[in-house]
């Protein structure tokens, strides 16, 4: 089994290689556009029936009905433990503390005496959030998109997951479910739920923005939905990455650890490792080794090692020169001189400062969200906000000294245009 990071000396690569290793492990297969343009095709024409035989074909149960309601959600809920509940329950609360700022009132402008313009938040109205149930069952996903979407003030929050083989949920899941006041979820899961949140069935109501990381199919089948349909998606999504910046401050214990949470997460899963210090990379290597040894998910780790690799550079300005060309998705700076670096960072998706704070701690309870850009898009995206669940509409009002001051600018605009209607909707009102 690979424990060890392959190491590069940063002064001696060249661009080509570089690029190389900026370049994302992204599966152009057309093998899964095929497939996922076949199960966008079918729910669309079959709904629920089309859903139920996927259900029985890739779950491997036999539904009924396709959603629980209340009751069910309750019950489900209520067999989980009182620590891992009371966990679930700090997590809501730092998540809901974080984000609730995120929804301050702008400021009024008065672009020219008399002429004022201003924007006003609105909810999304209706919201598909898809909670992935491969490998590992996430309910941290579910809180990381239902708060902020309740934040917004969203009208219907629609959750689908996939059915666990009794034909239910996990009671994490549940716990979560009720945390968030959502009474209804939908038991299906892969490109066919992303599908069905898309058109609508019989039994699942159409939204308007569909939320939430998953499998290869599941992020095609968002992408391809989103160009054939009037939905829109949360962000382009790929495997999960994380870069680690460590100088000789660093604890060679806690960079492996943190390298090893990320490839945990999928064989596809990228972790990298950007030092000044040659030894501290040594004793990463020797850490990751007895690490990974103790891990249950230890085969999907290594596979991801394999994907992942250490950077030996000169100066702390060059490891970061090299973190903002890869745009991560987290990003770890593990020096006691972390503060100065903060404002040298521009392309991250969230990024995590001193000894004592783990990628882990944001990815489950310290209130910032762990839905991120992937794949290089920190470059222009940000993670999920409450931002993501409204849209800012504008407003203006003009008065007569307003139309006044302005109505000349926007006949001579509206003339060289040509646009002469344009021009009269003022000069009616001038006269
Ligand atoms: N690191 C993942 C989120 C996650 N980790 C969920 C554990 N559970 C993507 O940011
Ligand atoms: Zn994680």
């Amino acid at each position: 089994m690979n424990t060890m990071l392959r190491t590069y000396i940063y002064r001696s690569l060249s661009e080509p290689v570089v690029q190389q290793l900026l370049a994302r492990n992204t599966d152009p297969s057309n093998a899964v556009q095929q497939s996922v343009t076949a199960i966008i095709a079918e729910v669309k024409a079959k709904g629920d029936a089309a859903l139920k035989a996927y259900a029985q074909q890739f779950d491997g149960v036999q539904l009924e009905q396709l959603s629980l309601g209340a009751e069910e959600i309750a019950a489900l809920a209520a067999s989980i433990g009182r620590e891992q509940q009371r966990a679930l329950e700090i997590a809501f609360a730092n998540i809901h503390r974080f984000h609730a700022t995120q929804l301050r009132k702008e400021r009024t402008v008065e672009t020219m005496p008399g002429v004022t313009c201003w924007r006003e938040p609105r909810p999304i109205e209706k919201v598909g959030l898809y909670i992935p149930g491969g490998s590992a069952v996430l309910p941290s996903t579910l809180l990381m998109l239902g708060v902020p979407a309740r934040i917004a003030g969203c009208k219907e929050i629609v959750v689908c997951s996939p059915p666990q083989s009794d034909g239910k949920i996990n009671g994490y899941v549940a716990y979560c479910l009720q945390l968030l006041n959502i009474d209804n979820v939908y038991l299906v899961g892969g490109a066919q739920a992303v599908a069905a949140m898309a058109f609508g069935t019989e039994s699942i109501p159409k939204v308007d923005k569909l939320f939430g990381p998953g499998n290869q199919y599941v992020t095609k089948a968002k992408s391809v939905l989103q160009g054939m349909t009037q939905v829109s998606i949360d962000m382009p999504a790929g495997p999960s990455e994380v870069l680690v910046i460590a100088d000789s401050s660093a604890n060679p214990e806690y960079v492996a650890a943190d390298l090893l949470a990320q490839t945990e997460h999928g064989p596809d899963s990228q972790a990298i490792l950007v030092s000044t210090d040659q030894s501290l990379i040594d004793a990463v290597q020797d850490a990751l080794a007895t690490q990974l040894a103790e891990l249950p998910r230890a085969a999907i780790a290594a596979k991801a090692l394999d994907n992942s690799y250490a950077i030996l550079c000169e100066t702390t300005d060059e490891a970061i020169a090299f973190s903002n060309r890869y745009a991560p998705e987290h990003l770890i700076i593990e020096m006691d001189e972390w503060e100065p670096l903060v404002r040298k960072v521009s392309n991250a998706g969230s990024v995590f400062v001193g000894h004592l704070t783990p990628e882990s701690a944001g990815d489950y309870a310290s209130g910032t969200n762990h839905t991120l850009p992937t794949s290089g898009y920190a470059r222009s995206y940000s993670g999920v906000s409450v931002d993501s669940f409204i849209k800012k509409i504008t407003f203006q009002h003009i008065t007569q000294e307003g139309l006044q001051n302005i109505g000349h600018t926007v006949e001579v605009l509206a003339e060289l245009e040509g646009l002469h209607a344009h021009k009269n909707a003022v000069s009616v009102r001038l006269t």
